[in-house]
């Protein structure tokens, strides 16, 4: 399943394609708000907008299309069609401000974007000097030029491009946790290889689900797991757009959804507010975008959910290392995905063996190409993705999650994994989120800071500092307590919801 045609286009492959072999009559995607959108109703759009792109816009293969809105049944219908009509497809961030806009336009240099109508602003304020030309269309507003206007004209029946599997579908934008963003490149079957990797052996999705996800389609973990995993099975998405991590438990109960995706964070909201058994409905509950704490995955496999962990990323479009039912071991993210290889690597860059901790490399059927980036060389060598993270493997080939290769603290020459200290000060009654790091110190080298988000209602104190340097002590050797701890109302946070180490550290020296 890893060789796909030699031409293929990622919206056939993904819509019509299913539709060829189910009919239109499904329900394809789903709101919490009661929109429905069949198979059949959601292919009309994407071949509507199509023609407005190509007939209207003058769009021709190749060309660049900017999309900024939030999850909506619009938003997945013109994410198909810009691939449907030989586009490239750069899905930002409904959130990102014109400062970050800026270098990302510049970089891809789109000449239509889609936008909902509420997020105009910042594009237009961009336009001049990052994409000058760029043809700029509302989506789902009151205007005569909106899009929703444009397509009642179109009669849909739609041709689709004929293009290459390895025509360019998609750039997308990662800022990862460092705030300077890279553009990574993907092709059209690299949509088909994320389904045919993670979709087919760890999701198994069956038109019988229904799947929800928190991720915005521009990080590339919702694009799959909303767009890619469930349309091309049959199932149907349920689309929660900027739904509050109070509410995610309730709607999941509510909607019958069988297959959740959501980062720890929000799982462990659901359980610290006690609303872990609306859980109880679902088959499995995908777990990615950060490390997933033993703790947390204890309390959700105490309901009788089935966790599923992943790690992926935005250079290799989506997860490559997983595993899901009895091949599930504790403690550990799991094993490369068909068609991945995985090493760790030392200091020199040298293959290190099982049991012990170094770089984590990957290599598969999914590559990490930047859009003109001097970075490249850095993060990719000899076609292997050297990602930022520390894991180690056992001989059984399963891999172990031991932190962010910057998560490592030297405090007085001990070795200190921040995500070992994260992990003791979670189990705290009063601690619903927290991040570890290291805050440089001309005595010790660095001491362990601890950013810690309080349950509501629980008071900052000097007593409850010493409580939770004693609560880790407890835990952990002692000499790994974090020295100071500091409160806050959230932890910073990029728009894919990876919490952001180097705002931290500024927040710690300044
Ligand atoms: O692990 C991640 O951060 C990730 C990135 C892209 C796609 C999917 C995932 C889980």
């Amino acid at each position: 399943e890893l060789v796909h045609p030699e031409r293929v286009n990622a919206a056939v492959a993904i819509l019509d394609a299913t539709i060829a072999r189910l009919g239109p009559d499904r329900p394809a995607l789903r709101t919490p708000q009661g929109e429905m959108w069949t198979y059949g109703e959601l292919q009309q759009r994407v071949d509507q907008i199509a023609e407005v792109l190509v007939e209207d816009l003058g769009l021709r293969p190749g060309n660049r299309v900017l999309l900024r809105s939030p999850n909506t049944p619009w938003m997945v219908a013109a994410w198909l069609a810009t691939l449907k009509a030989g586009g490239i497809a750069t899905t930002v961030f409904a959130a990102l401000r014109a400062g970050e806009l800026r270098p990302v336009m510049a970089a891809t240099r789109p000449v239509i974007a889609l936008v909902e109508h509420r997020f105009l602003a910042d594009v237009e304020t961009v336009r001049d000097e990052a994409a000058p030309g760029l043809v700029i269309v509302p989506m789902g507003g009151a205007s005569d030029d909106d899009l929703l206007r444009r397509v009642e004209g179109k009669t849909g029946g739609f041709v689709a491009v004929d293009t290459a599997g390895d025509d360019v579908a998609l750039f997308c934008p990662t800022s990862g946790t460092t705030g300077v963003p890279k553009i990574t490149t993907h092709f059209h079957r690299d949509l088909l290889s994320i389904d045919a990797t993670f979709g087919r052996t760890i999701l198994q999705l069956t038109p019988d689900d229904i799947v929800a996800c928190t991720a915005p389609f521009a990080f590339t973990f919702g694009l799959g797991m909303l767009v890619v995993f469930p349309l091309r099975a049959g199932a149907c998405a349920l689309l929660t757009d900027a739904i509050a991590p109070a509410d995610l438990a309730g709607v999941v109960a509510e909607q019958g959804v069988t297959v959740l995706a959501t980062a720890p964070t929000a799982y462990r909201q659901i359980l610290k507010a006690g609303q872990g058994d609306q859980l109880r409905g679902l088959r499995m509950a995908v777990s990615a975008g950060e490390h997933i704490t033993l703790e947390t995955w204890d309390e959700l496999r105490a309901l009788g959910i089935d966790v599923v962990d992943g790690i992926g990323g935005t250079e290799l479009l989506h997860i490559f290392i997983s595993a899901a039912g009895d091949k599930v071991r504790r403690g550990a993210t799991g094993r490369p995905l068909p068609g991945y290889r995985a090493a760790i690597l030392g200091p020199d860059r040298q293959e290190l063996p099982p049991g012990v901790e170094g770089r984590l490399a990957v290599i598969g059927p999914v590559g990490c190409r930047y859009l003109a980036d001097s970075r490249q060389t850095t993060y990719v060598q000899h076609g292997w993705n050297v990602t930022g993270d520390t894991f180690r493997r056992d001989e059984d080939g399963y891999f172990y999650y031991c932190a962010r290769t910057d998560d490592m603290i030297v405090s007085s020459g001990y070795n200190i994994g921040a995500p070992e200290v994260e992990a003791a000060l979670h189990t705290h009654p009063d601690v619903v989120e927290c991040a570890v790091i290291g805050r440089p110190d001309p005595d010790r080298g660095s001491v362990v800071c601890a950013f810690v988000v309080l349950r509501p209602g629980v008071p900052e104190s000097p007593e409850l500092v010493r409580a939770l340097q004693d609560h880790v002590k407890a835990r952990l050797a002692p000499y790994k307590y974090p020295r100071d701890i500091r409160f806050c109302a959230a932890l910073p946070r990029n728009t894919s919801g990876k919490v952001q180490h180097f705002q931290l550290r500024r927040m710690a020296s300044g």
